[in-house]
Order: C-alpha cells, then sequence, then structure tokens
C-alpha cells in the first residue's frame, strides 16, 4: 500500500466533505479502542479503521453489523478490510447517508479463529435512536 495516512486536514479532492468519526470503544478488556472514519466518496464510503493497543501482526476481522453494540445482528452487513497493526482501509460499497440512517455498528474481532471475541464497537447511526431517551451519554463506555 503506496498511502500509509491520510490524515483530514486539507484535501485536494473537492468531492464530498462529507464525513463521520465514530468512536471505537474498548470490549472484553482487550486494551484496544480507537476511530473508525467514514467519509462519503459518491456512492461509496470510505472507512478507515484506527485501533491503538492492537496485537502487532495479527489480522483482526472487522465488519459493519446490523443494529449496535449493545444489540449486534452477528451477521456481518458489510465485511471491511482485516485491521492488521491497528489499521484498516475499506470502500463500502454503500453511501454513507444509508449508513447513518440505519442502526449499524462498527465492530472488530479478536482474530479470524476467535470471531466470537469482539476487541472494539462503535455505532455508527448515532442520531437515529428515537426511543432512547439518554441526555448525558458521555462517561458511559461502550
Ligand atoms: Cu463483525
Amino acid at each position: 500500500m503506496a498511502l500509509l495516512f491520510v490524515s483530514g486536514c486539507g484535501g485536494d479532492n473537492g468531492g464530498g466533505s462529507s464525513s463521520k468519526t465514530v468512536d471505537l470503544g474498548e470490549q472484553n478488556g482487550s486494551g484496544e479502542s480507537g476511530t473508525a472514519t467514514l467519509t462519503a466518496d459518491g456512492g461509496k464510503t470510505k472507512v478507515v479503521i484506527s485501533l491503538d493497543g492492537a496485537p502487532s501482526g495479527t489480522p483482526q476481522p472487522a465488519h459493519i453489523h446490523k443494529g449496535s453494540c449493545e444489540d449486534l445482528d452477528p451477521t456481518p452487513a458489510y465485511g471491511l478490510t482485516n485491521v492488521v497493526d491497528g489499521m484498516s482501509t475499506t470502500d463500502v460499497d454503500e453511501p454513507l447517508d444509508e449508513l447513518e440512517d440505519e442502526d449499524y455498528a462498527i465492530n472488530v474481532h479478536k482474530a479470524g479463529t476467535d470471531l466470537k471475541t469482539y476487541v472494539a464497537c462503535g455505532n455508527v447511526g448515532s442520531g437515529g435512536g428515537s426511543d432512547t431517551n439518554t441526555e448525558t451519554d458521555s462517561g458511559y463506555g461502550y
């Protein structure tokens, strides 16, 4: 891969400035947390995962699932590139709007041989919940 790091500042692609950052919270004491940045790219969405504390050299499967981190549909809705050394970049064949409209969560699994263990997760459709009345969600660890 040629691009090691793409910063969010100053782009010469004049296209959509629409993007969203999802916090990926640690799960199951993994010590892994970070962000997923979703950027609209025409009819697609570029998903860039960046995790701190990831094991070096171990590919970790990542997906977009329907639902939320608290209540996840175990069948992946969209596959993402395996996270390696905490990094993963994927072009998802779905517009960002659509991903935000529905309830989706991005999660990372411990290893291909240990899919059951989630190491990090974040909710994509944060604005969506109409029946949850959480006023203050700061300080609540997802
Ligand atoms: Cu998954």
